[in-house]
């Protein structure tokens, strides 16, 4: 009933232009791959959903948005799994997942959905990329790509499990095409350094930090070949030099001799994948080349081998092996019989300093049907000519044939009328590009997209994306740390660097969710153990879902879902609605002095957790106040009042009703968050730490009722041990309320 009411009243939708108070939550849009949403899906989208309800009571005005990332490989797979074209499962999966999405009953504007595989979307996509053409951060080059020999295809890095494919398990293989890659390298230290003044879930921020990989080490010289070394004071205890299999001067310094093994050596090595060659454990192996250098510190002759453990991408592509003091080396040595000398540690060679990175340029083509053709047209006269963004979108064109060709090319190769075109710069004949992009080039902007969805002639509105962005607060899953929301960040600083931002990083604050796991194991369709939420919404209703799903454990952290508990939350609800039987119609009722400190307690309580994503512990206190309530014959009015705006959030059908039900004429969704009068609160004592510079100095201890910045910096003052160390010296405070006060002394 109300969820039709709602949309049709757009409720939930903003006036973008207007409004005072803008606030952008935004959580993952998912992909629509699988069968449905399952309910996983549901766990993430109902938490930010809360947390931007809540945001909207307190006043703001809160733009919701969600959409579908429906291009790309998953989707493909399932096309292929499912055999149907993914143009015509793309309209299905649309529908169902929009009909699952709206019966959840979340807060989303339904006026502007972005789904990443229509044109009036990709058309953008695809100017994205001629703007990083444009800047010199788009280009072409040869490079080993992930092969699956039985799927024929090329695979993403993601979907290379342990060096095999995801979805056949056979050893995924490297093979050389000509691929188009975007220079993130570039930004590989603005990325690292802007991760200091993002308020982010730490794990996020640590993984970005590890993926970007910023190592400082030298370039030292073994007569001519140069190694990346992080530990030059080790160099007394290197006893051999080992050069990747692809490192240009294996063929020079191999010796007659020894050729046949180097050669064979090397092509086993480019066989294997990345994740193989240095994956722990593995017998190491090598060949030896046959020729010495020279150690410029202990001036011996040590031998230089091969071996694939030494990645070509990385430093120079040589080391120099240290086996008294790295495993890898030792375990190299002791297999091959190499002498192990102990490194005294103060050696100090001379050599180059070297900042490197491991952050890797970021492959974007992919050899398959279902993405954003590169427009790129190849012209025999005139090169590489970038498609004039009048001609944007090119369109994908509906193919028949759209599976992995097996040939290195994508589908569209094999279709004429695709590939033929007419040179933008001279008219004469060419081809088309025929790879299409990564996914992830789709969702690397889609949030710039949300607030300007009914502009067909730009990406973004500049004025709208001044008033949204960037995006207050982002929540989704701690799997996509460094890819998806490191690719949004780079992004975002391309478009500033373009102009056409005015800020360079996409999301203030982020917050991952944790996973939910079904059974004690995580859900996976192979396992069956995959939890859809449609039966449970019919059985029990949306609302006993949400809450039960947000009751299981802390939102960051996850939870097990198991069909027992459910009864619990669905008995709580009704508990709920049968109170509204035992209202007492006076409105106007004093309320008791056990009764004020409750509801003034869980007021503030449900409110500040539900701002720290704390969900679970919100609805214990609920469930708390509840139990007192139940136990008075008559419940005033104005408790039950603000019991249903406290729940509203969670369960917005159950209390919508109850509302109307109370006489009320508009909707509980558009009322303010209740005030919380401290006066009333039981006198509870707060300990806060006071810290000087940093360090701590003291505890500050009053009640709960004045802990206003004034109240505590007096205290703080008085104590000896803060005042010796603020001397006489000027300071600022800063001040988080209840929980720390900080004098930086300047
Ligand atoms: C001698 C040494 C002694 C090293 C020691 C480490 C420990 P990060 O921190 O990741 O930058 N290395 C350099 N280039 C390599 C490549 N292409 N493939 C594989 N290993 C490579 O690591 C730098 C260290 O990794 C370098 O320092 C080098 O080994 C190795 F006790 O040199 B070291
Ligand atoms: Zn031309």
């Amino acid at each position: 009933k109300w969820q039709g009411k709602w949309r049709k009243d757009g409720l939930f939708s903003l006036d973008t232009d207007r409004v005072k108070k803008p606030y952008y939550a935004l959580m993952m849009f998912p992909y629509p791959s699988a069968e449905g949403l399952h309910v996983g899906n549901m766990y993430a989208f109902t938490g930010a959903d809360i947390f931007a309800r809540l945001m909207r009571m307190q006043g703001y005005d809160v733009l919701e948005p969600i959409g579908l990332d429906g291009f790309g490989i998953h989707s493909e797979n399932y096309a292929l799994k499912e055999g149907r074209h993914p143009a015509d499962l793309s309209k299905q999966t649309e529908k169902r997942f929009y009909t699952q999405l709206m019966a959840s009953g979340n807060a989303f504007d339904w006026r502007r959905t972005v789904e990443t595989y229509k044109p009036n979307y990709y058309k953008w996509t695809q100017w994205l990329f001629l703007q990083m053409f444009k800047k010199g951060l788009a280009y072409r080059k040869l490079a080993d790509v992930n092969w699956c020999p039985s799927c024929k295809t090329v695979l993403a890095d993601e979907q290379v499990v342990g060096g095999k494919c995801e979805r056949c398990l056979t050893m995924v293989i490297k093979k050389e095409l000509e691929q188009w890659f975007f220079k993130i390298t570039k930004y590989a230290n603005r990325l690292l350094k802007n991760l200091e003044k993002l308020d982010w879930s730490e794990r996020i921020k640590i993984a970005q930090e590890n993926w970007i990989g910023k190592s400082e080490g030298l370039l030292i010289d073994f007569d001519g070949i140069k190694v990346f070394t992080t530990r030059p004071d080790t160099t007394d205890g290197a006893t051999f030099i080992v050069l990747s299999p692809e490192h240009e001067l294996v063929k020079r310094l191999t010796t007659k001799e020894q050729k046949r093994k180097v050669t064979s050596y090397i092509e086993e090595a480019k066989k294997k994948s990345e994740q193989e060659r240095i994956a722990e454990g593995r017998e190491k192996t090598g060949v030896f080349t046959g020729s010495q250098v020279k150690n410029p510190v202990t001036k011996k002759k040590i031998p230089v081998w091969v071996a694939d453990y030494v990645l070509y991408g990385y430093g120079t592509g040589a080391i120099m092996a240290v086996p008294d003091a790295d495993e890898r080396d030792k375990e190299f040595a002791k297999r091959f019989g190499l002498p192990i000398d102990k490194t005294s540690f103060k050696a100090k060679p001379k050599g180059e300093r070297k900042v490197n990175y491991h952050l890797r340029d970021w492959l974007i083509s992919r050899q398959r049907y279902w993405g954003p053709p590169i427009p790129i047209i190849y012209c025999r006269k005139c090169g590489t000519v970038p498609v004039p963004e009048k001609d944007l979108p090119v369109v994908l064109p509906y193919v028949k044939e759209f599976r992995p060709t097996g040939t290195g090319r994508s589908p569209l190769a094999s279709i004429p009328s695709f590939v033929k075109a007419k040179c933008p710069k001279c008219g004469g004949l060419a081809s088309r590009e025929t790879d299409v992009s990564d996914t992830f080039l789709d969702s690397a902007w889609y949030f710039l997209r949300y607030p300007s969805t009914e502009f067909s002639d730009k990406p973004f509105d500049l004025k709208r994306t001044k008033k949204w962005l960037p995006v207050e607060s982002y929540i989704g899953g701690a799997e996509h740390a460094v890819l998806h929301l490191l690719y949004s960040r780079f992004v975002t600083m391309v478009l500033n660097d373009m102009g056409y931002l005015d800020f360079d990083e996409p999301f203030t604050k982020f917050r991952a969710h944790g996973l939910l796991i079904s059974e004690g194991a995580k859900m996976s369709k192979s396992k069956g153990n995959v939890v859809v939420p449609d039966e449970y919404i019919k059985e029990y209703g949306a609302d006993t879902l949400r809450m039960y799903l947000m009751f299981l454990g802390p939102f960051d952290m996850g939870g097990d879902f198991r069909d027992e508990a459910i009864g619990g939350v669905y008995r709580f609800l009704d508990r709920v609605w049968t109170m509204s039987g035992r209202v007492d119609n006076k409105r106007q009722t004093e309320l008791s002095k056990d009764d004020l400190p409750w509801l003034n307690k869980t007021i503030k309580k449900v409110g500040r957790d539900v701002e720290n994503l704390k969900f679970n512990t919100a609805i214990a206190f609920m469930m708390e106040w509840l139990n007192y309530l139940g136990k008075k014959e008559k419940v005033s009015h104005h408790e039950y009042k603000t019991f249903l705006l406290l729940l509203a959030p969670f369960a917005p059908h159950v209390t919508e009703e109850l509302w109307e039900k109370l006489g009320e004429k508009y909707s509980i969704h558009k009322q303010g968050w209740p005030a919380c009068d401290r006066k009333t609160l039981v006198k509870e004592e707060l300990n806060i730490p006071v810290q000087v510079n940093g360090r701590l100095r003291g505890v500050v201890i009053l009640s709960a009722n004045d802990i206003s910045k004034d109240a505590v910096v007096r205290k703080a003052l008085k104590q000896d041990s803060v005042k010796k160390h603020l001397a006489d010296k000027k300071y600022k405070t800063v001040y988080i309320e209840g929980r720390i006060l900080n004098f930086v002394t300047s």
